[in-house]
C-alpha cells in the first residue's frame, strides 16, 4: 500500500499542539455578539500594551475601503448593528461582501474600525460594558495563553465573521495581489540543525521568498498542507492558491530536525522552529512544527503545519 493523507496525518504522532486555540475558539463563538465584540477589544487593548500591530499595507486595504466609507458614515446605533451583524453571521450585504474576503483583508478592516473607534469615528464599546462570566472565563484564558496563541485565537474570530461563503452562490474570492518574489540574490540561506534535505530547505527559502511558483514545484501532484487547525488542502492547484492568498511576507525560522526513511520509500521529516506573521513581525515568534512526508521522488506528498503547546515542544523530536 501507498501513503493516504490520512494516513500521513498521524506522522509523529507524539507531537503536542496548541488545543487551547480550537477550545477556546470554540466557546468563543458561543458568546453573544456583544460579548464577542467587547472582548476582543478587551483583549486587543491589553495585548496592544505588549506587542504591536503593523498598519495593514494599502494593497490589503483598497478591497474594504468602500465598505469601510459606508460604515463611517453611519450612525453610532447603525455601527453598532453591523458590527454585531458581522459576529452573528447573518445574511447582509455587508456580511455578504465580508465572507469574499482574504483574511488579511479581514483583518485590515478590523484594524481600520479598531482605530475608528478609539478616534471616535465608529460606536466604541459602551464604557462600562460588562462580559458575562462566561466571556470572562474566554478572557482570562486568552491572557494565560503564549502570544502566538493569542493572536491565533484572534485572527480565527475574525475569519470566522461574516456570512457563510458556502451559502453563496457563485463566490468569488477577494485577495491582494501576489508581491513580487524576492531577487535570488537577496534570499537568506536557511540551515536547519539534522536536515540537509533539499527539498525541506527549498520550502523554507521558497516560501521566505514569496516564490510560490518555485515553491509549489516541491509538491507532489496529489500533495497536500494542513496548516494549524485545519483539514488538509488538498492537490497542487488548491496549494498553490493557499500560498498566494495566505502566506505572503511570512518568515519562517526553523531551527532544528530529524529525518527518517519509513515505509515504501518515502521518507518522513520533522522540523521546529517558529514562523512570524507580517502583522506582528519579530515581536511574536509562534512554536511551530512542520511534519513533513516526501513521497520515493521526494517531492512533498504531505506536510502539516502545527502550533506548537510550548517552546518546550520545539525540542521534542521523537518519532513515535
Ligand atoms: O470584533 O509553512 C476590535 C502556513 C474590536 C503556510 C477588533 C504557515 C471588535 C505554510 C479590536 C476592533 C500559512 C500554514 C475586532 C507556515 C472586534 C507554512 C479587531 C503558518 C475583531 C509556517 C481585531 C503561518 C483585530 C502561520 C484588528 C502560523 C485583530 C501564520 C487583529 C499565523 C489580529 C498568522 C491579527 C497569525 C492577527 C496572524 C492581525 C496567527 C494576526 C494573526
Amino acid at each position: 500500500m501507498s501513503y493516504t493523507i490520512d494516513a500521513a496525518r498521524n506522522i509523529f504522532p507524539s507531537t503536542l499542539t496548541a488545543d487551547v486555540v480550537p477550545a477556546t475558539s470554540a466557546r468563543f463563538s458561543q458568546l453573544s455578539a456583544e460579548d464577542q465584540l467587547a472582548l476582543i477589544w478587551f483583549a486587543y487593548l491589553e495585548m496592544g500594551k505588549s506587542i504591536t500591530i503593523a498598519a495593514p499595507g494599502a494593497a490589503n486595504m483598497q478591497f474594504a475601503e468602500s465598505t469601510l466609507l459606508q460604515i463611517k458614515q453611519s450612525s453610532f446605533k447603525d455601527q453598532s448593528q453591523i458590527m454585531c451583524d458581522l459576529a452573528n453571521r447573518i445574511d447582509t450585504p455587508i456580511n455578504r461582501t465580508y465572507a469574499t474576503w482574504s483574511p488579511n483583508i479581514k483583518l485590515g478592516f478590523w484594524y481600520r474600525l479598531g482605530e475608528w473607534m478609539e478616534q471616535g469615528f465608529v460606536a466604541p464599546i459602551p464604557s462600562g460594558y460588562r462580559l458575562s462570566a462566561n466571556a470572562t472565563a474566554v478572557l482570562d484564558t486568552i491572557r494565560a495563553a503564549e502570544s502566538g496563541q493569542q493572536i491565533t485565537i484572534l485572527r480565527n474570530a475574525v475569519v470566522d465573521m461574516g456570512f457563510d461563503p458556502n451559502q453563496i452562490e457563485g463566490y468569488q474570492r477577494v485577495a491582494e495581489p501576489v508581491v513580487v518574489p524576492t531577487e535570488i540574490a537577496e534570499r537568506e540561506k536557511v540551515t536547519i540543525d539534522g536536515v540537509d534535505n533539499a527539498t525541506i530547505v527549498q520550502y523554507m527559502e521558497n516560501l521566505n521568498a514569496n516564490d510560490f511558483d518555485t515553491l509549489i514545484k516541491l509538491f507532489a501532484e496529489d500533495g497536500a498542507l494542513q496548516p494549524p487547525f485545519q483539514r488538509p488542502i488538498v492537490g497542487k492547484e488548491n496549494v498553490l492558491r493557499f500560498f498566494r492568498e495566505e502566506c505572503q511576507n511570512l518568515k519562517l525560522v526553523p531551527k532544528q530536525g530529524v529525518v527518517e526513511p519509513t515505509d515504501e520509500g518515502y521518507t518522513q521529516i520533522k522540523v521546529t522552529g517558529t514562523c512570524q506573521t507580517p502583522w506582528f513581525g519579530a515581536n511574536v515568534g509562534m512554536n511551530i512544527a512542520w511534519r513533513f512526508l516526501l513521497n520515493p521522488e521526494g517531492k512533498i506528498f504531505f506536510v502539516a503545519v502545527d502550533l506548537l503547546a510550548s517552546a518546550k515542544e520545539l525540542l521534542n523530536l521523537v518519532r513515535k
